[in-house]
């Protein structure tokens, strides 16, 4: 049996985060689906047995069980010894931005592709302030990555790889990721690291378009 058991599904970005982070690290680990789509983490069975909050990814290690991505990355930065952060400073700046991502990164772009890319909702207001907030936190993260090629230091971190969670889904969105090259450009470099795999490759299923 695998060391990690990851719950999850191939179309969420918050679990391809933990799928990437494990992959890069080398980990013994293998993928659980669970059926999102078809409402299975609102189920009294998943919200009684695995996560009262009803999300995935939940990570199993053991006889640990951890949710939300945030402090699962942690928890394998903290046991790998990998993405971690060099010291304090850098450690709390991951911190930081994997703050930043849930609540502004991922948040928004994630559920405006969740409307526009999967369920084809077409524009709508909300649609339209969800892309809106989206170009604001893009454009943050353009600002930054033009002095350094991480979010924090040199070299890659968890915050690296929350953020990471849906840059590289195919579906449509409405915005180019060509307008942003400083992203584009972290974005190769973070697909570039030894045993990367996009997120269909890491988890299955992926949805029928
Ligand atoms: N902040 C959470 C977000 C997790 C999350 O939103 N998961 C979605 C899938 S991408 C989910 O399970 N949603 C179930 C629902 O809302 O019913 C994390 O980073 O783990």
């Amino acid at each position: 049996m695998a060391d990690y058991r990851l719950y999850c599904t191939g179309v969420s970005g918050n679990c391809y985060k933990v799928a990437l982070m494990l992959a890069l690290s080398k980990c013994s680990w293998e993928p659980i689906a669970v059926d999102y789509t078809g409402g299975e983490t609102r189920g009294e069975k998943f919200t009684s047995e695995l996560n009262e909050l009803g999300e995935i990814p939940v990570l199993e290690h053991g006889a640990k069980r951890l949710t939300q991505s945030g402090a699962i990355l942690t928890y394998l930065a903290r046991r790998t010894g990998r993405f971690e952060g060099r010291n304090e400073d850098e450690r709390l700046d991951v911190l930081r931005w994997i703050l930043f991502d849930n609540h502004k990164f991922t948040s928004y772009f994630a559920t405006l592709r969740f409307l526009v890319g999967i369920q084809k909702s077409g524009e709508t207001p909300v649609t339209e302030f969800l892309r809106g907030r989206a170009q604001t936190a893009f454009g943050l993260v353009e600002r930054h990555l033009a002095s350094q090629p991480f979010l924090v230091g040199d070299d890659p971190t968890i915050a690296d790889l929350s953020l990471a969670g849906y840059v590289y889904y195919p579906e449509e969105t409405g915005l180019s990721w060509s307008s942003y090259p400083n992203i584009e450009a972290w974005k190769k470099r973070i697909a570039a690291l030894p045993s990367w795999s996009g997120p269909y490759e890491l988890m299955a299923p992926k949805p029928v378009s």
